[in-house]
């Protein structure tokens, strides 16, 4: 399994799933290449390298995670794994998962290189501008945030994005629902400043392990630890008591005043969704007292592009696999579960089911319109199928749904639901009034339970007869 982030890209590259890009700009230029390459399937890594007026081996990272195979790679599972494959396999492996907690190491990479005092400078770093009318230029997208609960001490580890303010001040952008904020609300309750490592640049199992909806009161850090199946070495910050993965590339060290304190404009930034929709508003920010880098340091970059591929499979995969597990604590006839890359993710989720007794198609929607791990934000459509249908097959589920869906009967709508700034559809009314709510589809397209015997038999073959089909006559097609 990769470790670090370095020895991802080199493993990235033995599969022939790295590109080297050199001389283009950090303004627009990379965001745009990136958004490109994502017009393909299973698109390699990028690592910019030689960006303009910055030095040679300063690098970005981008699409880090735009193909099954790196996905598979960075979870730890097989290489072939695709589709709802690769979402059932990791499913089995984060539910049996043990967190391991770190280890404290004297020292490692990260410290290669400190920086303090006036030699605090952000901009050292080739920081992409990401989006044509971003309001700046973002160091942490693909980035991890380390913060430490006051009471408990308890280490959380998100990924919340950051805008280069000035050579030491960044801006934080912390979702009010998220750890991270309760956190940093307990010391500013106390008016004291919130201790903070803003990481930029880590292993993939990191990254995963911070954008994803980890229990409250486990570490992050613990859980990537069960996913290495090893501790995770750390090192003490230079200016902070918190832990630093001692192989991390980029991290800035700092505190978060109370942000009547001080805060910076923040924004737009082209958000998940694929829209400029949060307004320029007033941030905390991070005074930055110092930084950490490895030599030759990697920026990774993981800005949400709107490609005809997934750039954050990982993401998508992860958020699938928690809410299937979800379903199996509370009931049975869940097939599958997939979020929809192309409706963004988060806003549509397909859910396959055999059903099993009358209203079962609805309670596995609203389980899944309810839970933690499925519903955190902007949740609009919830699609449940049928057990033949795979959910994370957009042609089949599309079939499902023009073929097996009474819209005036099948389709029910919920209202208030939690969604946020980011969210275009947030009229400009709701915004004023801070209403970051939407509404829900609940679309059942399944065959409806009570004449399911009398509904039409599919013309579809069967996937086991396809399978014989395709060994006795596959060669003439295919090969
Ligand atoms: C690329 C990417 C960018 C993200 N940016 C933010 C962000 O700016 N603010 C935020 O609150 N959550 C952001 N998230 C979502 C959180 O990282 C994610 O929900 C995470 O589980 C939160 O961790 P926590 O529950 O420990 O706070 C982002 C996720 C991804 C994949
Ligand atoms: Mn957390």
């Amino acid at each position: 399994m990769a470790g670090d982030l370095r020895e991802f890209i080199r493993k990235s590259n033995e599969l022939g799933e790295c590109k080297v890009i050199e001389g283009a700009h950090w303004d627009v230029e990379i965001g745009r290449i990136a958004e490109l390459s994502l017009s393909v399937p299973d698109s390699p890594l990028l690592l910019f390298d030689n960006v303009q007026g910055y030095r040679s081996g300063y690098r970005v990272a981008a699409n880090p995670f735009s193909s099954s195979r790196r996905a598979a790679l960075a979870l730890g599972l097989s290489l072939e794994l695709r589709g709802l494959d690769l979402i059932r396999a990791w499913k089995e492996k984060l539910t049996s998962l043990k967190p391991i907690p770190p280890v404290y190491v004297d020292t490692g990479p990260v410290r290669e290189n400190v920086l303090l005092g006036d030699a605090v400078d952000v901009l050292k770093f080739p920081t992409p501008k990401w989006h044509e009318f971003d309001g700046g230029r973002y160091i942490g997208t693909g980035s991890m945030v380390v913060l430490k609960d006051p009471d408990t001490g308890w280490i959380n580890v998100g990924c919340y994005r950051s805008q280069i303010v000035d050579r030491n001040t960044v801006t934080m952008h912390i979702v009010p629902s998220h750890h991270g904020a309760a956190i940093a609300k307990k010391y500013w309750d106390r008016g004291t400043n919130c201790p903070i490592a803003l990481v930029c640049g880590q292993g993939p199992q990191l990254w995963a392990t911070a954008v994803s909806p980890v229990p409250l009161g486990v570490s992050e850090y613990a859980w990537a630890g069960g996913l290495l199946n090893r501790a995770l070495e750390v090192v003490r910050g230079e200016t902070v008591d918190l832990p630093i993965p001692a192989e991390a590339e980029i991290v800035l060290e700092g505190e978060m005043p109370p942000p009547e304190k001080q805060s910076a404009e923040e924004g737009p930034f082209g958000e998940w969704e694929g829209y400029y929709a949060g307004v320029r508003t007033p941030h905390p920010v991070i005074r930055v007292n110092a930084i950490l880098h490895r030599n030759d340091p990697i920026v990774l970059g993981v800005p949400m592009l709107v490609g005809t591929h997934d750039d954050s499979l990982t993401w998508t995969v992860d958020l699938s696999a928690q809410l299937w597990a979800e379903f199996e604590q509370q009931i049975a006839g869940v097939q599958g579960v997939a979020f929809v890359y192309a409706a963004r993710r988060r806003p549509m989720v397909v859910v396959s089911l055999k059903q099993m007794y009358p209203g079962h198609a609805k309670q596995a929607a609203l389980i899944a319109a309810g839970s933690y791990r499925g519903a955190t934000g902007v949740g609009r459509f919830v699609i449940v199928v049928d057990e033949d249908i795979d959910p994370a097959n957009m042609s089949e589920v599309l079939w499902a749904l023009g073929t097996r869906c009474d819209p005036k009967t099948q389709i029910d709508f919920l209202s208030n639901r939690p969604s946020q700034a980011s969210d275009p559809r947030v009229s400009p009314e709701q915004r004023r009034n801070k209403d970051f709510t939407t509404s829900t589809a609940i679309i059942d397209a399944c065959r409806p339970w009570a004449w399911r015997e009398q509904f039409p038999k599919a013309t579809k073959t069967p996937p086991e007869t396809m399978r014989q089909v395709r060994e006795k006559w596959g060669r003439f097609l295919f090969d």
